[in-house]
C-alpha cells in the first residue's frame, strides 16, 4: 500500500525530470519543418478568424443602424449586388488559403522523408506492451546491442529508426525529432531523423496500447559524436564480473531464479528475451519506461511487485525474502 501510494507520485515525474518533451521547442530539421507548418496554419486559422469577427461585427452595427432609421424598408437591389461580391470575394479567398495550406501540407511531408541518410546510425526499436527495445547496428562490424527505453544518438548524424511491435500497435513519437509513426505487429517501417543539439528528449507511445499506455515513455539523448561512440562502446562492452561479496551473491540469485529467464545480461548465462536487455541497467536514469527513477528503494519496490509501480505490468511479482531482493538491488547496482 504505502509503495502504490508513491508509485503516484514518483511515475509521473520521473522522465520529466531527466528529459524535456515539447513540440514547440524543435531540436532536429524535421521538427523543425513540422513546428513551421504549424505556425503558418495557426497564423493563417488565427487572421481568417479574426477577419470573420471583424465582419460580423460589422454586419450587426450596420443592420441595427438601418432598423432604427427604416424600420421596414425592403433591401435595394443595389446592397444585394454588393452583398453578393463580397461573399464570392470570401470564398474565393478561403479555397485559395485552403488549397495553399494543402500545397505546403505535402510539401513539408515530401521534405521530411527526403532526409539524405548516408552515413546513418542505424537502430531497430521493437514496441511491447508497455516498453521499448532498441537495437543498435554497428556499422564498424562492432557487435549489435540493445538497451530498454533509453536511447543515445550523435549530434548532426542521421538516424533511421526501423520500426516493429512485438504485440499491439504502437506508435512511436519523440515530438521534438519528428512527427509521429505507427509500429504495426508484423510488419516493420522506418523512419529518419536528425537531431541537431544536443539534449534529452522523451518520446512515448502514441497509440492507445493497453493498460499502461501512459507508462510507456523513452529518452533520446543527443550528443556530441565523441561522447556518443564513448557510449556506444560502453553499451556494446558485455558486464564486468560483480565484485564478491552482496553483489556477486546477488548475481548468483538472479541466475538462479526467473530472472534470467526474461532478461539477458551479456557476459552471464542469463539470455532471456522477454524483458528490457539488463546488462547495464544501472546507467540508466528511469526504468520500466520513464515510470520511476533509478534508485534502490523503487528498484526494490519494482522487483517485490512490478505492478505496484506499473499496474499491469507483464513482469511477475517474485516472492523473495528482502534479504534476497536486497542482494539483487546490490547486484543490479554494479551493472554500469
Ligand atoms: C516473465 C518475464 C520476467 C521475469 C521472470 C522477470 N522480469 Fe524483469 N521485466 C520483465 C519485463 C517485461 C519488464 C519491462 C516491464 C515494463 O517496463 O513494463 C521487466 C523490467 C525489469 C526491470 C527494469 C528494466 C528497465 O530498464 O526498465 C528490472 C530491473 C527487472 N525487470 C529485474 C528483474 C528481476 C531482478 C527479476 C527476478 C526477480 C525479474 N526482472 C524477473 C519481465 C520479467
Ligand atoms: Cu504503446
Amino acid at each position: 500500500m504505502a509503495v502504490s501510494v508513491l508509485a503516484g507520485s514518483v511515475a509521473s515525474r520521473a522522465l520529466d525530470a531527466a528529459a524535456a518533451q515539447g513540440v514547440l521547442d524543435p531540436a532536429g530539421v524535421q521538427a523543425v519543418r513540422i513546428h513551421d507548418l504549424w505556425l503558418i496554419t495557426l497564423w493563417t486559422c488565427m487572421a481568417v478568424f479574426a477577419a470573420i469577427l471583424v465582419a460580423l461585427m460589422a454586419a450587426m452595427v450596420h443592420a441595427r443602424r438601418r432598423a432604427r432609421r427604416a424600420p421596414a424598408a425592403a433591401p435595394r437591389p443595389i446592397r444585394a449586388q454588393r452583398t453578393r461580391g463580397v461573399v464570392v470575394f470570401a470564398s474565393v479567398l478561403s479555397a485559395t488559403l485552403l488549397a495553399a495550406l494543402v500545397v505546403l501540407d505535402v510539401s513539408t511531408d515530401r521534405a521530411l522523408s527526403r532526409l539524405p541518410v548516408a552515413d546513418a546510425l542505424h537502430i531497430e526499436m521493437i514496441g511491447s506492451q508497455w516498453w521499448w527495445q532498441a537495437r543498435y547496428r554497428q556499422d564498424d562490424g562492432g557487435p549489435d546491442f540493445a538497451v530498454a527505453n533509453d536511447l543515445h544518438v550523435p549530434v548532426g548524424r542521421p538516424v533511421v529508426v526501423t520500426l516493429k511491435s512485438v504485440d499491439v500497435i504502437h506508435t512511436f513519437w519523440v515530438p521534438q525529432l519528428h512527427g509521429k509513426k505507427d509500429m504495426l505487429p508484423g510488419r516493420s517501417a522506418t523512419l529518419q531523423f536528425r537531431a541537431d543539439r544536443a539534449g534529452t528528449f522523451r518520446g512515448e507511445c502514441a497509440e492507445f496500447c493497453g493498460l499502461q499506455h501512459a507508462l510507456m515513455a523513452f529518452s533520446v539523448t543527443a550528443e556530441s559524436p565523441e561522447r556518443f561512440a564513448d557510449w556506444q562502446a560502453h553499451q556494446a562492452r558485455p558486464a564486468e564480473p560483480p565484485p564478491p561479496g552482496d553483489a556477486q551473491r546477488g548475481q548468483a540469485l538472479f541466475l538462479s531464479r526467473s530472472c534470467a529467464q526474461c532478461h539477458t545480461v551479456r557476459g552471464t548465462p542469463a539470455t532471456g528475451t522477454l524483458g528490457p536487455d539488463l546488462t547495464h541497467v544501472a546507467s540508466r536514469a528511469t526504468l520500466a519506461a520513464g515510470t520511476f527513477a533509478n534508485e534502490p528503494g523503487l528498484l526494490a519496490a519494482w522487483i517485490v511487485q512490478p505492478q505496484s509501480l506499473k499496474a499491469g505490468s507483464t513482469m511477475p511479482p517474485s516472492e523473495l525474502p528482502p534479504e534476497d531482493v536486497r542482494l539483487l538491488v546490490a547486484y543490479l547496482g554494479t551493472l554500469r
